[in-house]
Formats: C-alpha cells, sequence, structure tokens
C-alpha cells in the first residue's frame, strides 16, 4: 500500500520557540515501511494544507494516517480527514498519538465516518497489523487499542522492543527547518519512554500506565552517530532517572567521538541525585535543561503532585545554575490568579535567570485533574486547550487575564530574546545566519506578531464545531488511575 503520513500544523508556542520533528510519525512510518509499504511524510508544521492535497490527489495513497499528540488539533485533522474522504471515499484515514488516545470515541463520532480508526497507545507494532487488517477485509475493532465506529478492540500493548525500530528520520522534508531556539537546525532522540511519576495535571504517566523503558545504550550511541544535525532535543519526560543509563549512553558517546550540543528535560529531584550524570552531559555539550518547576508555592506544587518540595526545586535550579547550563522553567498560572500575583511571578521572573515559561492551567482528558477539578469549563473548544488560553473561569475579567498573561509572558520574552539578548548571543548568530539557519534569528521578533492579548481574547468567540467531551462525574475527589490509562501496567 502508499501511505501518507501527516502531522497537523504548530499551536501558538510552536511559531516562535520551536519547531521540532515530529519522532512519533518516523517510527510509526519506518515501522510501515519496514511491513513492505510505499511511506511518505508531510509535517503541516513546515508545509500547508494545501500542499497535503495536492500530494493526496498527485501521489494517490492508498491510505492517509496523522499523528495527533495535542489536543488542539483535533479539530484540523478531523477536517482533514473529511477533505480526504471528500475527494475518495475508499481512501483508509487513521489517527493516532497521545492526544487520539485519549480523545479516540469523540474522534470517531465527529468525524462521522471521515476517520476510519484510531489507534491508542504505542504505535509502532500494531500498525503494520492495522493495514493488512484493513486490505485483507478484516474486523479492525478487534486489535488491540484501536477504535472504529464498531467497537473498541482490546487494551493497547507496549511494543516489545524499543530497540527495534529506528526513526525514519531520510523521510522528513526540509529538516533544517527543525529548531529549539539557537539550537538551529535541531533533531530530536529519544532515549527512555514514559514517566513513573503521577503528577496530577500530567498524562505523560497515564499514557504508559506509569512504566518507563530505556533504549539500550548501544542503539542510542548508534542511532545518535547517525543523525546528522549539530544540536538535539532529547524528547524523555524524565531523562535520565537511571544513572547508570544516562552513564552509559555518555560512554557511548565519548567512544563514538560524538559532538553535539544538547536540551533535555527532567525534574529537581533527579537532578540533585544524579548530579555527576548531568555533570557528565554538560562536559559532552548539554546546553539547555528544562525543569519541571511548575510553581514557586508549596500549595500549588502539593495540588500538582509533584512530591517535591520548593526547597529541593531551589536547590536544584542552584545546582542547574552552577553547571553553567541555560535553564529553562515552566510556571503554570491559574485562572483564578488576580493582578497581584501575576505582578508577583513578573518580579520574580526578571529576577531569576532562568528563561521562564509560562503556560496556563488547562486539565487536559486523561489527566487527573480532568476528573477532580470542579470548575466548570468556560470553553470547550479544542483549539483553546494548547496551555495559552483559560478554558476555567478567570477571577479577573476575560480580557484582563489575557493582558496580564501576556505581559508576563513578554516581560519574559523580553528579558531572553530582545536585543540585549541578541547582543550577547551575537556571535553564535551570526554563525547560524552565515550557514543559512534562519529558525532562530526569525524568533526573535515573532513575539509581538503572535502574542496578541485581543486575538486570544477573541479566540474564545470563534465558531465551534467540534467540542471535548467532558468526563462524566467530574469533581470527583479521588480518581482511580485504572480507568485513566492508555497502557495498563505490567
Ligand atoms: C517532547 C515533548 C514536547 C516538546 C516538543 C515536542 C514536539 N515534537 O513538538 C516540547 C518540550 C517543546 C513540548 C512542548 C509542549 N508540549 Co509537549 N510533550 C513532549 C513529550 C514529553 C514527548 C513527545 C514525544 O516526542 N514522544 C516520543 C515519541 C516517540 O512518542 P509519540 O510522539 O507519543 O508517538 C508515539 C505514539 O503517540 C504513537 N503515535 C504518534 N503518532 C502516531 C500516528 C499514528 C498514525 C499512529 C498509529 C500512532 C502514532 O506512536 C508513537 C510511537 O510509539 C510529551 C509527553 C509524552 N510522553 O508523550 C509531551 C506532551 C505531548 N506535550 C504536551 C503539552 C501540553 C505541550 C505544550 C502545549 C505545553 C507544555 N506545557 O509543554 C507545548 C506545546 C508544544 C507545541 N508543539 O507547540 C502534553 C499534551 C497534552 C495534550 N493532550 O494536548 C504532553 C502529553 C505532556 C503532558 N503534560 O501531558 N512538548
Ligand atoms: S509532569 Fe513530569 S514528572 Fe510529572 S508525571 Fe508528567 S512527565 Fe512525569
Amino acid at each position: 500500500m502508499k501511505i501518507l503520513f501527516v502531522h497537523p500544523s504548530c499551536l501558538l508556542y510552536s511559531r516562535i520557540y520551536l519547531r521540532l520533528e515530529p519522532l512519533g510519525l518516523e517510527l510509526v512510518a519506518a515501522a510501515a515501511r519496514r511491513a513492505g509499504h510505499e511511506v511518505r511524510i508531510l509535517d503541516l508544521q513546515i508545509f500547508t494544507q494545501t500542499d497535503m492535497l495536492r500530494e493526496f490527489d498527485r501521489w494517490r495513497p492508498d491510505a492517509v494516517a496523522f499523528s495527533l499528540n495535542y489536543l488542539a488539533n483535533v479539530p484540523e485533522v478531523i477536517d482533514l480527514a473529511r477533505d480526504i474522504k471528500g475527494r475518495r471515499p475508499d481512501c483508509f484515514t487513521f489517527v493516532g498519538g497521545h492526544s487520539a488516545s485519549f480523545a479516540s470515541q469523540a474522534i470517531i463520532e465527529d468525524s462521522e465516518g471521515a476517520m476510519d480508526c484510531v489507534v491508542r497507545g504505542d504505535g509502532e507494532q500494531i500498525t503494520p497489523l492495522v493495514l493488512e487488517t484493513f486490505s485483507n477485509g478484516g474486523d479492525l475493532h478487534t486489535l488491540p487499542g484501536v477504535v472504529t465506529s464498531e467497537g473498541w478492540g482490546p487494551a493497547p500493548k507496549f511494543v516489545e522492543d524499543l530497540n527495534d525500530l529506528r526513526p525514519a528520520r531520510e523521510l522528513m522534508r526540509r529538516r533544517r527547518k527543525y529548531f529549539i531556539g539557537d539550537l538551529d537546525p535541531c533533531a530530536s532522540i529519544e532515549f527512555a519512554r514514559g514517566c513513573p511519576w503521577d503528577c496530577s495535571f500530567c498524562s505523560a504517566w497515564t499514557f504508559y500506565g506509569r512504566s518507563y523503558r530505556k533504549v539500550d545504550p548501544e542503539v542510542a550511541g548508534a542511532e545518535l552517530e547517525a543523525i546528522r544535525e549539530p544540536h538535539v532535543f532529547i524528547v524523555d519526560d524524565v531523562a535520565f532517572i537511571y544513572p547508570e543509563h544516562g552513564m552509559a549512553i555518555a560512554d557511548e558517546v565519548e567512544r563514538r567521538g560524538i559532538r553535539k550540543r544538547y536540551y533535555l528535560e527532567t525534574r529537581g529531584d533527579v537532578l540533585l541525585k544524579n548530579r555527576e550524570v548531568f555533570e557528565r552531559w554538560k562536559k559532552l555539550g548539554l546546553e539547555y535543561m528544562f525543569l519541571g518547576i511548575e510553581a514557586i508555592d508549596e500549595e500549588a506544587l502539593e495540588r500538582h503532585r509533584k512530591r517535591i518540595s520548593l526547597g529541593k526545586n531551589f536547590e536544584a535550579l542552584e545546582f542547574a545554575r552552577s553547571l553553567g547550563v541555560s535553564v529553562a522553567i515552566n510556571i503554570i498560572v491559574d485562572p483564578s490568579w488576580s493582578m497581584d500575583q501575576f505582578k508577583m511571578l513578573r518580579e520574580w521572573a526578571s529576577d531569576v535567570p532562568e528563561i521562564v515559561n509560562v503556560t496556563v492551567n488547562t486539565p487536559y482528558p486523561g489527566t487527573e485533574s480532568w476528573h477532580t477539578e470542579s470548575r466548570k469549563v468556560v470553553s470547550r473548544d479544542y483549539r483553546l486547550y494548547d496551555t495559552q488560553h483559560a478554558i476555567l473561569p478567570t477571577t479577573l475579567p476575560l480580557d484582563q487575564f489575557y493582558r496580564e498573561l501576556i505581559e508576563t509572558q513578554s516581560i519574559v520574552n523580553r528579558k531572553h530574546l530582545g536585543f540585549a539578548a541578541l547582543r550577547a548571543v551575537l556571535l553564535r548568530t551570526m554563525g547560524l545566519l552565515c550557514r543559512g539557519q534562519t529558525n532562530f534569528f526569525k524568533m526573535l521578533w515573532k513575539f509581538n506578531e503572535v502574542y496578541d492579548p485581543e486575538r486570544q481574547f477573541q479566540d474564545h468567540h470563534n465558531e465551534v464545531h467540534y467540542e471535548v467531551r467532558l468526563p462524566e462525574r467530574k469533581g470527583e475527589a479521588v480518581v482511580n488511575p485504572e480507568t485513566l490509562y492508555v497502557h495498563v501496567p505490567e
């Protein structure tokens, strides 16, 4: 079969700071190719919907498969499936990914036959089976993790071995468009999958049943060596939980003489526990580290169930600073915030040397807070579920909330991306421009074009075609995690 794999377009956030290769889709495409299919990938973070439809008409694939990690992309993907069925009703359409797995029933219903099936969980092993079953006219809904209008298959299965497949990077067109900050161009890599913690606002753990699976160090080393880009984003939810794993990959990097610059995400307590691993990676080229701090008060940390104290988080920040890496942190703003709370955050964010990323508390399907959050959501428009909009009631009038939010973000943005920051990274910027890499340079002045309080406020008044389904019993005091899992723990 001929299969076109499609990644949807950028979210608000990605229009400025980053654009990263769709690693999950590359892995699934590689699995389909290994099963003998002819595959192509089109990334709508780079190409347009018109490009996609043109390719569809010219190449005439037998199937189109979408990747859907972000809830905000659900309407776009359903509409694209409708376009495809409108052109060729016999073309097989399916979708997988993080959000597709949590919103599978809604996607099947809302697409009214345009999406033939949703594949929940790890996609590599099941995709060839889905394609085979479709071509033989078999019952798709009997396969593990598969949801169709006829019903649900059994629970999805974990891929047997993470070392088995490598992403089909060579299928990506215009790879130089992928970047994060001044790591331009940037590739992505996965050293481990899943997360054993259980923060109440996050669905990384519910997706993978709190499992944590590691790629063998030799495989990780070989893959890293094969990457052409000089910069690499490590996509693990929490990097280097096990020190021996981090050290063994570092051995591989040294043995192979790999010299790259890296970005990774981890937790404060993991950083403090495995100091020597991060020190070693700093020597190997670790440049940026994202620490999941989330709050600057104990009460919020408790509510998010981060299982770390404020003191430990600050200690981790101190240590990260001493390492000499650039540290990025995320602070979750609650829609209930007053002017004073915003002001306090602005003052704090201006004082600390870290890059402070500000997101809005957004309960997501698949998280515990989606069920326990007792406030009524003010919008069920999928497009607003991007952590940059308030979908819970704001205490401030909504337009004022956005003015405060964007003022806070712009102060933080100016601190790191304004002229002063540019002066500091002038040499690097010139180097990138000389090599024809313009992604970082362009991002420096994009803020005002992308973030506009009035536009964000108006987004609440757009016509809504597809709505997020609310949980049956919203405002529950406790949720049984078993009911949240996509992959049931083994
Ligand atoms: C790395 C990462 C990022 C990176 C960038 C990722 C990127 N490429 O754009 C950064 C740090 C920049 C980022 C930012 C954000 N992220 Co993010 N991110 C992740 C993370 C940790 C891993 C994603 C990943 O690459 N995994 C590795 C690959 C191999 O797995 P995968 O893509 O899931 O693919 C597998 C399956 O999903 C499936 N699959 C995928 N596609 C397809 C297609 C088909 C056809 C099939 C059959 C199967 C299939 O098979 C694949 C292989 O098994 C996830 C959490 C997680 N563990 O999934 C959050 C996650 C996806 N992000 C999330 C969020 C909210 C965001 C932000 C909006 C805000 C924030 N606070 O971080 C921003 C927005 C970014 C944007 N794109 O605009 C949420 C999504 C929630 C939701 N329901 O929408 C997640 C789930 C984390 C969470 N907090 O719960 N993110
Ligand atoms: S926020 Fe981080 S530590 Fe918490 S469950 Fe999600 S990935 Fe794990």
